[in-house]
Order: C-alpha cells, then sequence, then structure tokens
C-alpha cells in the first residue's frame, strides 16, 4: 500500500501553495507532529486509515506540515493549489476548515490565517468598487464616513423607518443601513420600505446638497435576495447589505456575479461570526472571514470596534483591517466598517486606531441622543470635525450643543 507523509520539516512551500496557519492544542498524550499531520491528512487526501486506493500519484496532493512552533502551538500546512477549485470559495474551506474541528486528537484546533496564492486569490471578482470606488461614489475623501444603523432594530414601519434615515441624512450622517434581522417583514415590507426610504434620500440629498447613501439588507435565500437586489437597483439604489455568514459563501459569491452587471456596492454584516471567531484557541480567526470576505468580493466589511460593545481588542481589529486593506495580488481593498455601541465621544481614538479609510457606525449612538436623531447625527459630524481639526472634543462641544448633549450622556 502506497504510505503518505503528511509531515515535511524541511519543505519550502512554492509560490502556487495555498499556507494555512493553525493553532493546533492536541488531546492529552497526542504528540503535536501527530496531530498536525492528522489535521493536514484530513484537510487534503487523507483519512484515519491506509486505503488501496491510494495511487502514489496521488501522493503529490498531499498537505505537509512544514512549520511546527511547539511552544506556541502554531503549525503551517502548505496545499498544492490542485487541491482547491477555482472560483469555488464553499470548496476551499470544506478543505481547510472543514472536518478538521471535528477531530477527536485536536482539543482545540484554530484557523488563524490563510495565505492564498495568485492563481486561487484572482480567481474570484475581489470588490467590484473597494476603497477607491467607495470614495468616488460618495464623494466623500480626506475623511471616515460616518453611518447609521435604523433602530429600534425592528419594530419601525416602512414610513417610520424612512423618516429615522431622513433625520439621520439632514443630520450630517452619509451612510443608513437597515439592521441585520430586519428583511421583509409583516410590519415593514422590503419593498415599500426601500421606495420610501430612497425617496428621503433622495430629499435629504438635494437639501444638504452632500452625496447620501441608503444600504437595505436584501439577505435572504438566494433567488429572493437576487430579487431583491435587483429592485434596489431599479429604484436608483446604489448598496445592498448582506449578513455574510448566514447566507453562505455561495449565495455571496451569486450576489457578487449579479452585482457586477447591476453595479452595486455589497456592505458585509457578520452576524454569528464570534460562534466561531470568539474562543481564542478553537474555530476560524475574524481575520481568515476578513481576506475570505475580500476575495470573494464585498466592499464593505464590520471588523469591530476595539472600544465599543463588542469583544475584539485593538490587536484583532488592526489584524482584521491588514487583512481588508493591505495589498493582494492588485485586488481592490475592501473599507473596514467600526460597528457595535459606538457614540460621539469614541471618534478622536477609532480615528487613532483604524485611520481615516473607515466607516464609523453608530446605531444607539446616534439615536440615543437626547433630543433624538438628527442631533444625535449632528454631534456625530461635530466630533468628527473636531478630531480632524485637532480640537479636543469638550474644548469643540462649548460652541457646540450637540455635541455638548452627546458628552454629558457618553463621554
Ligand atoms: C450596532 C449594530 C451592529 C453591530 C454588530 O448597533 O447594530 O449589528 O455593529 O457588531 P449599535 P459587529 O451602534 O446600537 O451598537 O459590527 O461587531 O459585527
Ligand atoms: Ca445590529
Amino acid at each position: 500500500m502506497v504510505r503518505v507523509n503528511f509531515l515535511d520539516l524541511n519543505y519550502r512551500p512554492s509560490e502556487s501553495d495555498l499556507i494555512c496557519e493553525f493553532y493546533i492544542e492536541p488531546e492529552r498524550g497526542i504528540e503535536i507532529t501527530r496531530a498536525a499531520s492528522a489535521v493536514a491528512s484530513e484537510s487534503s487526501i487523507g483519512t484515519w486509515t491506509e486505503v488501496k486506493t491510494m495511487r502514489s500519484g496521488i501522493r503529490k496532493l498531499a498537505a505537509r506540515v512544514f512549520e511546527i512552533d511547539e511552544a506556541r502551538k502554531i503549525v503551517k500546512i502548505a496545499y498544492p493549489c490542485e487541491l482547491f477549485e477555482q472560483g469555488n470559495m464553499p470548496q476551499i474551506l470544506s478543505s481547510i476548515a472543514g472536518n478538521v474541528f471535528g477531530m477527536k486528537l485536536v482539543k482545540n484546533l484554530r484557523l488563524l490565517d490563510v495565505s492564498f496564492p495568485k492563481i486561487i486569490a484572482k480567481s474570484f471578482p475581489g470588490p467590484k468598487f473597494g476603497i477607491e470606488g467607495i470614495r468616488k461614489l460618495t464623494k466623500i475623501n480626506g475623511r471616515p464616513l460616518v453611518g447609521t444603523i435604523v433602530k429600534p432594530k425592528l419594530g419601525l414601519n416602512e414610513d417610520e423607518h424612512a423618516r429615522v434615515a431622513y433625520d439621520a441624512w439632514v443630520g450630517g450622517i452619509d451612510i443608513v443601513k437597515d439592521d441585520e434581522n430586519l428583511a421583509n417583514m409583516r410590519f415593514n415590507r422590503f419593498e415599500r420600505r426601500v421606495r420610501k426610504t430612497l425617496k428621503l434620500r433622495d430629499r435629504a440629498e438635494r437639501e444638504t446638497g452632500e452625496r447620501k447613501i441608503y444600504i437595505p439588507n436584501v439577505t435572504a435565500e438566494t433567488s429572493e435576495m437576487l430579487k431583491r437586489a435587483r429592485f434596489v437597483r431599479d429604484l436608483g439604489g446604489e448598496y445592498v447589505m448582506v449578513d455574510v455568514l448566514t447566507l453562505g459563501l455561495g449565495a455571496l459569491q451569486t450576489l457578487r456575479s449579479e452585482t457586477e452587471e447591476l453595479n452595486l456596492a455589497i456592505h458585509a454584516h457578520r452576524a454569528g461570526h464570534a460562534a466561531v471567531t470568539k474562543n481564542r484557541k478553537h474555530g476560524i480567526a475574524m481575520r481568515v472571514l476578513a481576506k475570505i470576505s475580500r476575495v470573494v468580493g464585498v466592499d464593505q466589511l464590520h471588523v469591530g470596534t476595539a472600544v465599543g460593545k463588542m469583544f475584539e481588542n485593538k490587536k484583532d481589529v488592526l489584524s482584521n483591517c491588514d487583512a481588508l486593506r493591505s495589498e493582494l495580488y492588485g485586488i481592490k481593498r475592501t473599507m473596514p466598517v467600526a460597528s457595535g455601541g459606538l457614540h460621539p465621544a469614541a471618534i478622536p481614538e477609532l480615528i487613532k486606531i483604524f485611520g481615516i479609510d473607515v466607516i464609523l457606525q453608530f446605531g444607539g449612538g446616534c439615536h440615543g441622543h437626547p433630543r433624538g436623531t438628527a442631533a444625535g447625527a449632528r454631534a456625530i459630524r461635530q466630533s468628527l470635525d473636531a478630531t480632524l481639526q485637532n480640537v479636543p472634543l469638550e474644548e469643540y462641544a462649548s460652541k457646540h450643543r450637540e455635541l455638548r448633549e452627546a458628552l454629558k450622556k457618553w463621554g
């Protein structure tokens, strides 16, 4: 029978290999070399025993463990690119992030990072707009974009929803988006909502002279999602939003192909990500999900805030941003979105962390202003102006009422 060795510490990966970095904590009594080999085996061509059907020619498809840092339990595995179907992200993940998480030999296993070879990365379209495209579309340069999520996330009817959006826009918000669990509800119908909200977007643009964006959530069964995306385009929308993880990567790819023709930008919410990203020892790092989302082609993606209501720290968030914004075979850069528990007083810190190529999103931190949505939006713009002019918020607030009120509540 043909024996395959999945451990080769002398191996130097080739340019066409796909490389994964794992944290591997073996079960008690298991050597890390054995656990790592088992992971390489199960995620490429192997199974738990030797099989007669293994021809010697197949051996070249084996993944190879080529680096082990025993103290940190970090293992690097190289995969020949022939193991992967180009342009098929579900298949790629079923390999490198599939059965391996359930193996008995490993107590904990975390996919920390992935490096796609050019041939795989370029088999996907990448973002249609990316950071530069979004800047062109919104005509906003030299500062972060500010957005809001209509709140309460569920329960408003179509008219109330559109009105909240309008108030936010005229107060100074650039982008208004639906929340992750708002779809076509009995109390708030998708088509009516989009029609009414886009109408008030036009009015807000006329009144403010600024570009305003509405991002409806089209997350749904695939054909229904596409229908909703077309509807948004037909009514003059420029963006759609989906919950990338609950939607699934196959459907996300379908949406991305469709938006090529529809010329729509994609905003990606990551609802549910923490089920796989939060445990530091097990699951998949958000950085990996960020890279995948960029390659598949989302234009903007939530990456955590480091200062808000979600768990990630500054290091996590910067690593996610790096996955979206660093050079990758010329693939467009995805705009990071900081969202979750943010308010005007957090803006100086956020800009320190993210720089200006970011969308800062405020739900409660806009609509929770003591005098409501429009005042909240004004406070956000005032805080942004102060920060970009290097003026301390307290000082700026002495001449700006809305910011003063916001600092009193949240500062
Ligand atoms: C934020 C919100 C988003 C969260 C999700 O509302 O509705 O769903 O950002 O978290 P609020 P993440 O501003 O009221 O907290 O962006 O980290 O995935
Ligand atoms: Ca939300």
